[in-house]
Order: structure tokens, then C-alpha cells, then sequence
């Protein structure tokens, strides 16, 4: 019989800066989930990956004076990137999609035409406010105190030609699955959803933008892109094959999934994404979870407010297990909770170092001891057990019900604190039969103290198969140190006692959890966050390397360089960088071109001047109005700011002139 298939998903993530310990805690949650599913033995597939459009990427690159493909690309390829995280973190994504992975690109232009011509997408004029950190428009009445109700910054009127898709005619449905369905959870967002956007009236949403270049064409209308929400939400099929040939598992038993999302994008993920998929006649997602923000001094972490955390210097002050654990355990999933280092070190020191590294470096240790490292046969059982052997072997014996209760209703943290009970009892255990009187007479004491010892390495090991999604690494070295086979590492195995055989090889390795000496530690986190925030020395001026990729003659014929002269330059309205040229480009008939270049030039300095345009470009639309061509700069960027030059040439030469 074929196995059950689970289909779980992180939010693809802005690689706009560096991932920070908010991000590390939503994909390290996805994961132990995908891990917890996999140790029942289902067929798991786990999707992360990076959404890469938008305006703010647009921005950002040209500020860093690469392209923003060249900019994403270091920040999720280069060193210390995306991936380089997840391979740290021990992520076990099947899948990592980027959306400007060609075959996600083809999707997006296929789905937003189906969407289109179903009646779903129209074209309209957008007139709102506009949030340009968080991508998002807000009506009047969504603004906090006039700011964007998200991240608390100002916003802009903002108004262009766009696609429409039909939202509002989704509203009915969506809230009949939210709020009769166990779709989205935890339910207290159920209620947030409906009473802040459905209740309102669902409005229909923007998908497409002629402001900014760097997103999907829309493939039949020039000019325009697909805006944040189709592009990035569909991530979750495309990267199963939907609407591409890239991959062939869509349909095929994974869809629907599960989406883990932040509690700012619960509205996305569970009001637009099940419209989306019911616009294409799709099945809707199987849940959506929103998990809390981890906050730091009560407030969110953000790049811009220069207080993120960094989880390199945790991992590699603690370790990439005991990072992982501190996530699960300390934070309930679903609520927002408060990070410190104090919080951090002392989870490790309590949990990990006191209960759980000292039950196992004890238990093995006295196995080492009094029985050179094997018990002997027959030591699973003993005829007249004690209260407290009865007691400790029933909440062994029982954790797994209560563990997988709590997982599968997403509560990792719960599942948590039900192993660390049962861990604890055992240290109790320890205490209440005192081996070491027992083994002061062996020959009297010794079956006695055999069956101690195994009672404890019984629970362990139960203990370490349940917490093997949260600490994949360590658990692997308990195993090894207290002898569990393979098939003591199941999911089977956790629910029976006794799968321990009795004459296991046990051996005292390496402490799994070192106690952390708190205030060096704090001081030196102190000092690594310091050092972190010191700008990088930059050269004077940078240029950027010439491509080594060969282009041939007759391609680079094709582009039909010209001398132009400005007859007029003005800024476009309600646009920071646009200016407008009315061009004289020999032909008679003045050529329109739009530069964002008003950052370097006020638009009256320019009239006169002679410039370098390409002039055969298919027209393209920003702020509405039509630009056909671009003008040549040459670029550079001169300690860390990007500095921009026209190419002016000589007043002498005639307008259309070709270049070559
Ligand atoms: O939202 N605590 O990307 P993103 C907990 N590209 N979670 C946090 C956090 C914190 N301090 N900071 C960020 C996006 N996150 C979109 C998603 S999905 C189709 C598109 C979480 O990089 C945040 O809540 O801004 C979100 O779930 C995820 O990181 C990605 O955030």
C-alpha cells in the first residue's frame, strides 16, 4: 500500500536582506513538523524557497548597483545566504523554489492568463495607499493612524492602469471556509479575518504593476507585471508542476497541503490564495496554521530598526540542536513571543543540560559502571515492581498518544513540555531507587540495579525517538549511546515499550547538552552582535565585473544604438525617480523616453543636452505613460552608493546618428 502523502510549505521568503532568527523560527517549526510526519512514516514533501519579485528587491539593487537578479542571487546562493541557512539549520526541505525560476515564471504568466480569461482578472485604474516596504495597498479605512496597519510606516497615495481580480466575488465562499471549516488556525484568527476584511466587504485586489519592471510579465500586455500576491502564493502548485513541465506531482496525491504562515500574511494566505485557487477551479489547501512573531524587547525585529537577531552566532555559540529545540520548546506556536539570549541560555541549562543530558550521561555512565556497558538478559522485567516503576514505565508507555495529540493539532511546544514531564520523572527515578547504594552489594543488588537501568534507557530512548523532528543530530548520538537499533528509532517503537533489547550495547559518549556559563556567554553574544553591526569596509569605488558570457555579432547588431537630442525634460508626477524626455531622434518625429534618473539630474539641466539612446526596446508603460527606448549611463558605485553618469557626446554630432 502506498503511503500516506503530506505536503507542508514555509511562506517563501523576501531575500531583501539577510534571514534573521524570526525567519529561522518559522522554518525550523515547518520542518519539525515535516520530520514529525516522516517519523510516522509518511511520504513528505516540504517546500521552502525565496519570493524574489517586487519593487522593493528593484530598489534595493540598483541602491547596491547590481541587478536585482545578481542581488538576489548572493543573498540566496552567495555565502552566508538562504541556503547556506537551511543547511546549517539541518532543514530538510525536498523542494526550494524561487520565483524567478523560469518554470514558476511560466506558470504565473499561464495562471494569470486562465484568470484573465475566465473574467476573473479585469483592467482597472488603482487608486490607493500605497505601502512600498511591505508591497501593499491599503484602503483609507485599513490604515492605522493613516500608516499602514502592518509595519506602522508611512504610505503614499498612489494611482495607475492595472489588473483587478475579482475578490469580492469570492467573499461568500471564502468565509464560509473559514468559518465552518477547521481551515485556518489557531480559530482565534478566524475571527480577526472575518470581522477586518470580510465583514468590510472584500475589495477586489490589484495583481498587476507598470511602476516597476522587476516582477512576471504579463505576458499579452507589455508594460505590465504581476503584482506580489499571483506571483508569490502560487508558489505552493507550481513547484509541483502546476501549469509547468519542470515538475509532474501536481495531482498526484501532495496537493492540498499544509501552509505555515506568519500571522501578518494569515489574510493572504486565507482570504486570496483559497479565491486564487477557487478562480482556477483548484482544491482549496488542507490548513493554514499563522504562528506568532518572536519579538525582541516587544517589538518586531527588523532590518530597518538594526535590532535583528542573528541565528549564525546562536549556532554557533549553542549549537544547531540546541537552537532548534529552544524554538519549539519556549514560544507556544500560534502566540507572539518575547526573545532573549537570557531565555535561550537558560532553556539549554535547564532542560537540556540538567534533565535531559544528565538522565543520559547518568544512565550510561552507571551502565559503563556496574556492567562494563551491557545489561544482562532478563533485566526488562522484574516480578515484584515498585510504585515508581509502575509509574514511570505507564508515563513512558503513554507519551506517545499525548505527543502526537499535540503535534497534530500544531502544538510543538506542548509536545515538548510532555517529553520533558516524562524526562524529569526519570531524573526522579534515579533518586528514588539510588543505584549507587544498590550497587554497593552486586551480587544481592545487581538484577535490581540492571532493571533500574534499563527502566531508564527504555524511557530514553522512547524519550529521543519523539524528539528526533526537534534534534535530528543529537538524537542520532543518544541512539548511538544507549544502544537503540534501528527499529528502537521508530515511530512504531515509541509506542511499545520494552523494544529496547536488554543486552544493548551502551557506552558513555561525549555530553550531548554542555552547560552554558551564562554570563560569558551573554558577554560575548554582546560582543558578536557589536562586531555585526560595524559597516564593512567598502572601496572608494566599485565597478561592476565585465560579463564573461560571449555575445554573438549579429545579436548584438540587432540593438539599434542612436544619437538623440532633449528638446524637453520634466519629472513625472508622483514619481521620485521618473523624469520624462521629449527627444529629437532625427527622424522628425519627437520620441518619448522615461528615465528614473532624478535622483542625479534635475530635469532642466538636461535640455540641450546630446545623449545615447536604444531606440528599437518594445514600448513599456511606468506611471501610465509610454517610454520607448533608454537612455545609456554608465554606472558605478562609489563607497556603497550607486552613482550615475548620461552618456553626453559631442553637441556636434547630428541627432540620429547611429552607433557601431
Ligand atoms: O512575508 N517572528 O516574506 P518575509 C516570526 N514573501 N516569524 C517571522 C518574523 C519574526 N520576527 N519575521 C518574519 C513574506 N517572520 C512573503 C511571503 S508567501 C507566498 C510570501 C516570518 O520574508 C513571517 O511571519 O517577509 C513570514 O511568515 C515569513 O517569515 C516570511 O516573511
Amino acid at each position: 500500500m502506498e503511503n500516506k502523502k503530506f505536503y507542508i510549505t514555509t511562506p517563501i521568503y523576501y531575500p531583501s536582506d539577510k534571514l534573521h532568527i524570526g525567519h529561522t523560527y518559522c522554518t525550523v517549526a515547518t520542518d519539525t513538523l515535516a520530520r514529525y510526519h516522516r517519523l510516522r512514516g509518511e511520504d513528505v514533501m516540504f517546500l521552502t524557497g525565496t519570493d524574489e519579485h517586487g519593487q522593493k528587491i528593484e530598489d534595493k539593487a540598483r541602491e547596491a548597483g547590481v541587478t536585482p537578479k545578481e542581488f538576489v542571487d548572493r543573498i540566496v546562493e552567495g555565502p552566508g545566504g538562504v541556503l547556506d541557512l537551511w543547511k546549517l539549520m539541518n532543514i530538510s526541505n525536498d523542494r526550494f523554489i524561487r520565483t524567478t525560476d523560469g518554470y514558476h515564471v511560466q506558470s504565473v504568466q499561464r495562471i494569470f492568463k486562465r484568470m484573465h480569461d475566465n473574467g476573473d482578472i479585469y483592467k482597472g485604474t488603482y487608486k490607493g495607499k500605497y505601502c512600498k516596504p511591505c508591497e501593499s495597498f491599503w484602503t483609507e479605512s485599513q490604515l492605522a493612524d493613516g500608516k499602514c496597519p502592518d509595519c506602522g510606516r508611512e504610505v503614499q497615495d498612489a494611482e495607475e492602469e492595472a489588473y483587478f481580480f475579482r475578490l469580492s466575488k469570492y467573499a461568500d465562499r471564502v468565509r464560509d471556509l473559514l468559518e465552518n471549516t477547521d481551515f485556518l488556525e489557531p480559530k482565534s484568527r478566524v475571527n480577526e479575518m472575518v470581522k477586518n476584511f470580510i465583514e468590510p466587504g472584500l475589495e477586489d485586489l490589484c495583481v498587476s504593476r507598470t511602476s516597476f519592471s522587476w516582477g512576471v510579465p504579463v505576458d499579452f500586455d507589455p508594460g505590465h507585471v504581476v503584482y506580489v500576491w499571483v506571483d508569490a502564493l502560487t508558489n505552493y502548485i507550481t513547484a509541483l508542476g502546476y501549469e509547468n513541465d519542470r515538475y509532474d506531482d501536481y495531482g498526484k496525491g501532495w496537493w492540498p497541503g499544509v501552509n505555515i504562515v506568519g500571522k501578518e500574511i494569515v489574510r493572504f494566505h486565507s482570504i486570496i490564495w483559497p479565491a486564487i485557487l477557487m478562480s482556477l477551479g483548484e482544491p482549496l489547501p488542507k490548513k493554514c496554521f499563522g504562528h506568532g512573531w518572536l519579538l525582541l524587547d516587544g517589538g518586531k525585529m527588523s532590518k530597518s530598526k538594526g535590532n535583528v537577531v542573528d541565528p549564525y552566532i546562536l549556532a554557533e555559540k549553542f549549537g544547531v540542536d540546541a537552537l532548534r529545540f529552544f524554538l519549539m520548546r519556549t514560544f507556544p506556536f500560534g502566540s507572539d513571543g518575547n526573545f532573549s539570549n537570557e531565555l535561550l541560555i537558560q532553556t539549554i541549562n535547564n532542560d537540556l543540560a540538567n534533565d535531559l543530558g544528565n538522565l543520559v550521561s547518568r544512565t550510561t555512565a552507571m551502565t559503563g559502571k556496574y556492567f562494563g556497558g551491557h545489561l544482562p538478559a532478563g533485566c526488562g522485567q522484574w516480578a515484584s515492581p515498585e510504585p515508581w516503576d509502575l509509574e514511570l514505565r505507564q508515563a513512558a508507555a503513554s507519551l506517545r498518544d499525548a505527543y502526537e495529540k499535540d503535534m497534530e493539532s500544531f502544538a510543538p511546544h506542548k509536545a515538548l513540555e510532555d517529553v520533558f514531564k516524562v524526562i524529569q520523572r526519570a531524573n526522579k527515578y534515579i533518586d528514588e531507587n539510588a543505584p549507587w547504594k544498590l550497587s554497593k552489594d552486586m551480587e544481592q543488588n545487581g538484577p535490581r540495579l540492571a532493571h533500574v537501568l534499563y527502566t531508564l534507557l527504555e524511557t530514553t530512548r522512547i524519550c529521543g525517538v519523539l524528539l528526533t523532528p526537534f534534534m535530528p543530530d543529537s538524537m542520532e548520538k543518544l541512539f548511538a549511546q544507549t544502544g537503540a537499533p534501528a527499529d528502537a528509532r521508530t515511530w512504531d517503537s515509541a509506542g511499545r515499550w520494552g523494544a529496547l533489547p536488554e543486552t544493548a550495547a551502551v557506552s558513555k559518549g561525549e555530553n550531548l547538552f554542555p552547560r552554558v556559563d551564562t554570563e560569558k556567554a551573554l558577554e560575548e553574544l554582546e560582543a558578536a552582535a557589536e562586531a555585526a553591526k560595524q559597516p564593512a569596509v567598502r572601496p572608494e569605488i566599485e565597478i561592476e565585473p565585465q560579463l564573461t558570457e560571449k555575445v554573438d555579432f549579429d545579436t548584438f547588431c540587432k540593438s539599434d544604438f542612436r544619437v538623440v537630442k532633449v528638446k524637453a525634460c520634466d519629472a513625472v508626477k508622483k514619481s521620485a525617480k521618473l523624469l520624462r524626455f521629449t527627444l529629437d531622434d532625427g527622424t522628425g518625429v519627437d520620441r518619448q523616453i522615461l528615465s528614473g534618473i532624478h535622483q542625479w539630474y534635475e530635469p532642466e539641466e538636461l535640455v540641450g543636452k546630446t545623449l545615447v539612446a536604444i531606440v528599437n526596446l518594445p514600448p513599456r508603460k511606468m506611471m501610465g505613460l509610454e517610454s520607448n527606448g533608454m537612455l545609456i549611463s554608465a554606472v558605478h558605485t562609489e563607497r556603497g552608493e550607486e552613482a550615475l553618469h548620461l552618456l553626453m557626446v559631442d553637441d556636434a554630432i547630428p541627432a540620429g546618428a547611429k552607433l557601431c
